[in-house]
C-alpha cells in the first residue's frame, strides 16, 4: 500500500480525524484523516482506492478490534468520527456518481425508542463499508421506514432497539414492512435482540455487533 494510504489508514484506526484534534495524544499536530484523505486525492489516488484500500480495511480491523475486546466504545467512536471527515472529502464524487457504493441502507432506532449511539455506530461503519447510508434517527414510526423504502427500492432495512418495551415496536414495524413490501431484507440489533426474538418477529438477520452487520450486508450484495 501507498504510504500515503497507509496513514489514513492509521489516521482511522486511532482515530484522528483531522489536524487541530487532540486525540489520540500521541498523534497531537500531526495531520488527521481528512488531511491524508485531501493528500491523497491532490497526489490524484482515485476517491475508490481511497474507500477500498484505506477506508473500508481501517473501519473492519476497527469493528473487529471492538468484536474481540481489544477497543471499547470511546475508541470506536473517534475512529468513526475519523472515518466520517475522510467520508466527506469523498462525498462529492458519491454525488455525482463517480464513486459506486454497495448498496443503500435505510436505519433507524425504533418509535418509542431515543437511544442512538449504537444505531449511529452501526451507520457509520457500514458508510465505511461502502453503502450509502439514509439515517431516519431515533423514534421512527413503521410509515417513516415504509416511505424511505419506496424512495429507495431494493434499499436493505436497519432496525435498532435498546429497550425491551420496544422491542414489541420493533416487531410491529417488521411486520408493517413485510406486509406492504415483502421483499425488503431487514436487519435487526441493539442490545436486547437476538438470533431467537429475529425469527419470531420475522426479520431477515440479527447482527450483535457493527462488524457482523456490515458482513450481513456484503453478503447480501454479492
Ligand atoms: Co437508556 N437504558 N434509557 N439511556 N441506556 C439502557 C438501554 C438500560 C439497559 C439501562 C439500564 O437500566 N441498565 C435500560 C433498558 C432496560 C431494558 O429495557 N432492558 C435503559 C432505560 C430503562 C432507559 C430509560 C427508560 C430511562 C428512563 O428514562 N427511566 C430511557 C428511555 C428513553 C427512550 O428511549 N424512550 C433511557 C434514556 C437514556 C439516555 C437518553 C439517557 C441515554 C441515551 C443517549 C443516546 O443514545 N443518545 C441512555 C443510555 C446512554 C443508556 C445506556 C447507559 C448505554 C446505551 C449505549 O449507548 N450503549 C444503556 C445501558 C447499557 O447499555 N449499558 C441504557 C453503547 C452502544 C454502543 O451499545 O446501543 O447496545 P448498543 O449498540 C451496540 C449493539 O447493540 C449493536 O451495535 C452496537 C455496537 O456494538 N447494535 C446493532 C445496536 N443497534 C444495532 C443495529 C444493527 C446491528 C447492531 O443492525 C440494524
Amino acid at each position: 500500500m501507498e504510504e500515503i494510504l497507509e496513514k489514513l489508514f492509521e489516521a482511522i484506526e486511532f482515530g484522528k480525524a483531522d489536524k487541530n484534534s487532540p486525540y489520540p495524544p500521541n498523534l497531537k499536530g500531526l495531520d488527521g484523516s481528512k488531511e491524508h484523505t485531501l493528500s491523497a486525492l491532490e497526489a490524484g489516488v482515485t476517491p475508490q482506492r481511497i474507500l477500498e484500500e484505506a477506508l473500508i480495511p481501517a473501519m473492519g480491523k476497527v469493528g473487529k478490534k471492538f468484536s474481540e475486546n481489544k477497543i471499547f466504545v470511546p475508541q470506536m467512536l473517534m475512529a468513526a468520527k475519523a472515518m466520517s471527515a475522510s467520508m466527506l472529502q469523498l462525498k462529492p464524487f458519491f454525488a455525482s456518481g463517480e464513486l459506486k457504493t454497495k448498496g443503500t441502507f435505510v436505519i433507524g432506532t425504533v418509535k418509542g425508542d431515543l437511544h442512538d449511539i449504537g444505531k449511529n455506530l452501526v451507520s457509520m461503519i457500514i458508510e465505511g463499508g461502502g453503502w450509502t447510508i439514509i439515517d431516519l434517527g431515533v423514534d421512527v414510526s413503521s410509515e417513516r421506514f415504509i416511505d424511505a423504502i419506496k424512495k429507495n427500492p431494493g434499499a436493505i432495512v436497519g432496525l435498532s432497539a435498546l429497550l425491551t418495551t420496544t422491542m414489541n415496536s420493533m416487531g410491529e414495524i417488521v411486520a408493517n414492512i413485510k406486509s406492504e413490501l415483502p421483499e425488503t431484507k431487514i436487519l435487526i440489533g441493539g442490545a436486547p435482540v437476538n438470533m431467537d426474538f429475529c425469527v419470531s418477529i420475522g426479520a431477515d438477520h440479527y447482527a450483535p455487533d457493527p462488524q457482523r452487520a456490515v458482513e450481513y450486508l456484503n453478503k447480501m450484495a454479492g
